[in-house]
């Protein structure tokens, strides 16, 4: 057999027969870890990277979030990137656009001067907003306030690599011009409204007993998927477990989540992973709101995406 392997290898073949329940195994074998990233911890870090680097030397000062499941790649699940993103006073980005999508999830902005431009047009980042840059359409963005901006971007980043379709280009004057829209860009989601949405929804029906109260935000991402969830003071979860691997930011109060035997105590503004087919349970003492996102349009496309709530 040894022989055999070797002369094989020289063909660059294999015998499948060695790696069947490897290559395909009866239940998603994941190696993405349920992990946290404390807001606590990277926020001071955060800051040093503003004193470290500009805006524009970076072209986007971010600090990746790595799955400790995944051996240093750039990817907080298997098919998706996140990282936080700083925008220092007065600094813009450069213009670029790329075939990645993606999503800013809004964590620090005070007033009404931080913006993401998409093709010209400016949206103002509150926290808690949700504004989206489409595939291939010039964004950059920039704060006109006197605090530090920050936010969690989410993109497609390893599902366009895996078909390796990435391109990428700066704007070729550098930046785009400023495009006046009706004040209401389609690429955002303002907090308030998604907030309003969980909060109408506790008034008149009972909390779904996996999810609390639950919304999804309008398609806006081909491979990306978007919630946001009210999980009631003294909410006890029930285990629900899914295909798509999910990453949560906590926007208000605390809570803890378990996924499997690992218990992640998670506080305003943390990001955390639920890895894919985990069951997960949320529990909270005080009321907490979660943002999340996955990509679960992506695996509904192929035909892939399951639940499990038994
Ligand atoms: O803001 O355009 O986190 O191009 C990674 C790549 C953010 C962005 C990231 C990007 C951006």
């Amino acid at each position: 057999m040894d022989g055999f392997r070797e002369r094989l290898k020289k063909q660059n073949a294999a015998p499948l027969w060695e790696e069947l329940t490897r290559l395909i195994p009866p239940a998603p074998a994941t190696r993405v870890a349920p992990a946290i990233w404390r807001y606590s911890e990277l926020r001071p870090l955060l800051l040093e990277a503003g004193r470290l680097i500009t805006a524009r030397q970076a072209e986007r000062r971010v600090l990746m979030l790595q799955n400790p499941g995944l051996k240093g790649a750039s990817q907080i699940t298997q098919s998706l990137y996140a990282g936080l993103q700083l925008v220092m006073p007065g600094e813009v980005t450069g213009t670029h656009r790329h075939t990645a999508s993606a999503l800013r999830f809004i964590i620090e902005s005070k007033g009404d001067g931080a913006y993401t431009a998409v093709n010209g047009e400016r949206a103002a980042m509150h926290p808690g907003d949700f504004i989206v840059t489409p595939s291939w359409t010039y964004h950059d963005h920039g704060n006109l306030t006197d605090s530090p901006v920050v936010w969690m971007d989410g993109l497609d980043v390893p599902i366009v690599n895996l078909f390796d379709t990435s391109f990428s280009e700066p704007h070729p004057d550098g930046s785009q011009q400023v495009v006046q829209g009706d004040g209401a860009p389609a690429f955002r989601f303002a907090y308030s409204r998604a907030r309003e949405t969980v909060e109408r929804l506790s008034r008149k029906s009972a909390a779904d007993p996996r999810h609390g109260f639950k919304t999804q935000y309008p398609p806006a991402i081909p491979a990306i998927a978007a919630f946001l969830k009210l999980l009631p003071a003294g909410f006890r979860g029930k285990p629900h477990r899914a295909t798509d691997a999910t990453v949560c930011c906590a926007t208000e109060g605390s809570g803890r989540t378990r996924i499997g035997e690992t218990v992640i105590e998670w506080r305003e503004h943390d990001i955390f992973t639920i890895p894919s087919w985990q069951f997960a349970q949320h529990e909270t003492d005080v009321e907490a709101v979660l943002f999340s996102f996955s990509d679960r349009p992506a695996q509904q496309a192929l035909g892939l995406w399951r639940e499990d709530d038994s």
